[in-house]
């Protein structure tokens, strides 16, 4: 059904800037965004239905490019115990950190773990986010993974939201592989990776490089065996040490690098001749205080695309608002409101590979758009959290939130 929705204005975001048409329409049709434009230059189109946003701002739907929202149990009682004192080795001694969240996602049932990360993401959709990546990384076996990236895509299949799934079994060494690290890469590379790929399961491949994960060159064997697989690559980099993960992810042509606190001039040059997102979660940043600020300069100057995403995950980022998120980019990173929106739409749709058809609002891409009744964009990043008046659309439909 052709739809018009006008009485409104547009941030479209193309090209990486507001891009504001003022006084908007937007034709759409089939799921798709038929036609975007000054409404003084509307051609004549037979439509079916007028829909009036009222003077509402428009974007296009907001994209989380990087969470771990799929997970048993949570971390709030570590939470607590830091703050009463207890050192992270004495708690990661007790058996907590990521083994705990391991132990608690494998006694999980596929049910279970699907009806909590609902609850997550659903808390994220009341941001107006519309597509989010989910990494696996918590099961570090084939069967508990591969429950982790099918509960992933089943939330695809029920939510108006549109899912990545990375495997990123790579996050950290699973207790039956204790001190061995590399015959465990070769496990990924050999047996884990190939099954669920072959399964349909897997979008992209992600790793944490870092002293207390994996080294650059076992980062590099499983990049290998990605391409092998036709599989595009994506990497945890540079968040608390300088490993130079970044550089090793643009020689892959990843779609981006993450995190990047400790990154170097050089890194920022390789990603822009990748063409690799910088995704920044100011999330971890914040929860862990951290003090070192991803090089903003060196990313600008060069010309790297910035994303920015939640991080969503019970160890270091339990974040539920991507909009928190985009006020945590302004004020912890220095990003503009303008870069800050640029990171939640253009630039994490092209992070996930997907930004041919999502991301910004233009001719040709996928009709998923936020009418906020808001003064201005930089209300997105201002206000911290809560809830603002909106109505969301996606595949062109009007969706209940
Ligand atoms: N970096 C992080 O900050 C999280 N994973 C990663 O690769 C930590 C995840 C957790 O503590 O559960
Ligand atoms: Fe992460």
């Amino acid at each position: 059904m052709r739809t018009l929705w006008q009485h409104c204005h547009a941030a479209t975001m193309a090209y990486g800037s507001y891009s504001t048409i003022e006084d908007a329409a937007i034709v759409t049709n089939a799921g798709l965004i038929e036609w975007i434009g000054p409404r003084t230059d509307l051609p004549t189109l037979e439509i079916a239905r007028t829909v009036d946003l009222n003077g509402a701002w428009v974007t296009p739907g907001l994209i989380d490019c990087h969470t771990h929202a799929v997970f048993g149990g949570n971390r709030s009682g570590e939470f607590e115990q830091r703050l009463q004192g207890v050192s992270y080795a004495e708690i990661a001694a007790q058996g907590g950190g990521i083994a705990s969240t391991v132990r608690a996602t494998r006694a999980a049932s596929e049910d279970e773990l699907f009806v909590s990360a609902r609850q997550r993401v659903q808390a994220l959709m009341r941001d107006g986010v519309t597509t989010i990546e989910i990494k696996s990384g918590y099961g570090l076996d084939l069967a508990n993974e591969r429950k982790m990236l099918r509960v992933a895509r089943r939330l695809a299949d029920e939510l108006p939201l549109a899912v990545r799934a990375t495997c990123l079994a790579a996050h950290a060494l699973p207790p039956e592989y204790a001190g061995r690290p590399d015959d465990y890469i070769a496990h990924i590379c050999d047996e884990m990776l190939p099954a669920l790929a072959e399964e349909g399961l897997v979008d992209a491949v992600d790793a944490f490089c870092e002293h207390l994960a994996f080294s650059p060159a076992q980062v590099e064997r499983l990049f290998i065996k990605a391409r092998e697989l036709s599989l595009p690559v994506k990497l945890h980099a540079e968040q608390l040490s300088s490993l130079h993960g970044s550089s090793l992810a643009a020689r892959y042509q990843a779609l981006s690098a993450d995190h990047l606190e400790f990154m170097t001039e050089e890194d920022a040059i390789a990603m822009a001749q990748a063409g690799t997102v910088a995704v920044l979660l100011p999330g971890a940043f914040y929860f862990l205080r951290e003090t070192q600020l991803p090089p903003m300069d060196a990313l600008r100057r060069h010309n790297v695309k910035i994303a920015l995403a939640s991080d969503l995950n019970p160890g270091t980022s339990p974040g539920l608002s991507l909009r928190l998120m985009l006020n945590m980019g302004c004020t912890l990173f220095r990003m503009t409101p303008e870069e800050a929106l640029a990171g939640v739409t253009v630039h994490a749709a092209t992070a996930l590979g997907m930004g041919d058809s999502h991301g910004s609002l233009e001719t040709g891409k996928v009709a998923d758009f936020v009418a906020w009744q808001i003064e201005r964009p930089a209300d997105l990043a201002y206000w911290l959290g809560g809830d603002l008046p909106k109505r969301v659309v996606r595949k062109g439909n009007e969706i209940s939130n």
